[in-house]
């Protein structure tokens, strides 16, 4: 077994947790004496750092949302001064104003390594060619697989997202052994080297690491056979420095969180409640290390569950499930509640390909909830009523699945706009109400 930093990485439970709560109490006092509006919220709780002993005390602190941090934009939560900070990322902002997360050295440090971990728990090394299909940019994609990349000693490619020419002929010419990318464009690539005749077998990848968006099982298998790849797991988010967070390893059980620098816990999204080990809840996160963007029980809104269960890799750190959607991306048509990923489901079994894009909109106070599916070039060859046929087995098996039916349009073939980055799947019309609500504004 190959693991890029093994002490940190093998260490046992009880030297674990002594480790996470001596850097808690540091970082409490950190944050406490350099971040004002946490200092606040600590305040209006009546918590002072002293009340922090280690980990046992961490329900103590108040949770921190991505509102909290908008609302301070863009310095509000930075730990550190501006001069003593190498660089900012930030989210894409796309339902509401950008967060910008910063850095200091020693902070893309520790995300470079928690970066290098990943790529080396997917069996990589120096002797890899690695391709980074992510975006560069103010995207933490790009720049967290890029310097992971450097650690291990790969040979980098960074082309960042879109091109797809270019992306095809420097990975066959160059010889491109791990590609790094969102599932989505893994998924494109796939189909495009299919349309210029490459065979599986003909690229010279083994291995993919892709993340930034849900992907579900069948989508995996669906990319890995496209490819001609075993298809890896990669998570993270702009706040807690990017991808990195958490990572697939060759026994694809779950993704280990690197535990050494965050602590997760897992709560009920309604009440706060922390939520014991198997249960499924709302992700949330304390950065132990960082020192210029310190969050402290920072709410992901991504629903998993997480597992201490003996991993055979032999890694320590406890396993998260890929998210299962986030709480303010499930949808609630006609008051049912529908995550995205149970339709991805549905379709990859039906057999179709993971081109699809859900609508919903709201008609006379009532929900409309429209399901585009791409047909494959032979589908799309066949008589009208078969293809009627086929939307209806379609509703049906959807209806099982979700307990309400939408109206499914199939569609041509490549008719619905592939990404280079993040997926858009869902086109909610009724999305304005939600965004204010979850702001809380
Ligand atoms: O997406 C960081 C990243 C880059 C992760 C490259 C993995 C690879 P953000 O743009 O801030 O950061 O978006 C974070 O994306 O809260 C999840 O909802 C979602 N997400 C990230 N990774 C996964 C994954 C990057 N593996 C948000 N599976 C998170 C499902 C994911 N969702």
């Amino acid at each position: 077994m190959k693991y890029f930093q093994e002490k940190a990485e093998t260490m046992p439970l009880s030297e674990l947790r002594k480790l996470q709560s001596e850097k808690l109490v540091k970082q409490v006092r950190h944050v406490y004496e350099h971040v004002a509006p946490y200092r606040r919220k600590m305040d209006e709780l009546g918590v002072k750092p002293e009340d922090i002993h280690g980990i046992e005390d961490l329900p103590k602190l108040p949770f921190l949302t991505k509102g909290d941090l908008r609302d301070e934009y863009p310095t509000g939560y930075l730990g550190v001064p501006m001069k003593d900070c190498v660089r900012i990322q930030s989210t894409s902002g796309t339902t509401g104003r950008r967060v910008v997360a910063f850095y200091t050295q020693h902070d893309i440090d520790l995300w470079e390594d928690c970066c290098a971990r990943a790529i080396v728990a997917t069996g990589g090394s120096d002797e890899d060619v690695l391709q980074v299909a992510y975006g560069y940019g103010l995207f933490t994609g790009g720049a967290g697989l890029n310097g992971g990349s450097h650690r291990v000693g790969c040979l980098t490619l960074p082309m960042s997202s879109g091109n797809t020419d270019r992306q095809i002929q420097f990975m066959m010419d160059l010889g491109a052994t791990i590609l790094c990318c969102t599932p989505s464009y893994a998924a494109y690539l796939g189909e495009s080297m299919k349309e210029r005749g490459i065979a599986p077998d003909q690229n010279p990848l083994r291995v993919g690491i892709f993340g930034a968006e849900p992907w579900t099982e069948e989508m995996r298998q669906a990319i890995e056979k496209s490819l001609g790849i075993k298809a890896y797991d990669i998570y993270g988010l702009t706040e807690t420095s990017g991808p990195g967070v958490a990572f697939e390893c060759q026994e694809q059980q779950g993704m280990h969180i690197n535990e050494d620098h965050f602590i997760a816990e897992v709560i009920d999204p309604e009440t706060g409640k922390v939520l014991p080990e198997g249960s499924k809840g709302e992700l949330v996160f304390t950065s132990l290390d960082k020192e210029a963007f310190p969050l402290l029980r920072y709410r992901t809104r991504d629903i998993c569950i997480l597992s201490r269960k003996k991993c055979a890799c032999g890694r320590t750190f406890i396993r998260m499930t890929k998210p299962m959607g986030r709480s303010d991306d499930m949808l609630i048509i006609r008051g049912v509640n529908v995550f995205p990923s149970q339709i991805e489901t549905v379709l990859l079994k039906e057999g179709y390909t993971p081109n699809y894009q859900i609508v919903v909109d709201r008609v006379n106070n009532s929900d409309t909830f429209d399901i585009l599916v791409e047909m494959d070039e032979a589908m799309f060859a066949d008589t009208v009523s078969v293809i009627t046929g086929r939307e209806k087995a379609l509703v049906a098996a959807m209806r099982a699945m979700l307990g309400i039916g939408p109206t499914v349009h199939l569609v041509a073939p490549h008719s619905i706009q592939r990404s280079e980055g993040k997926a858009v799947r869902v086109i909610d019309k009724r999305k304005l109400v939600t965004d204010t609500q979850w702001l809380g504004k």
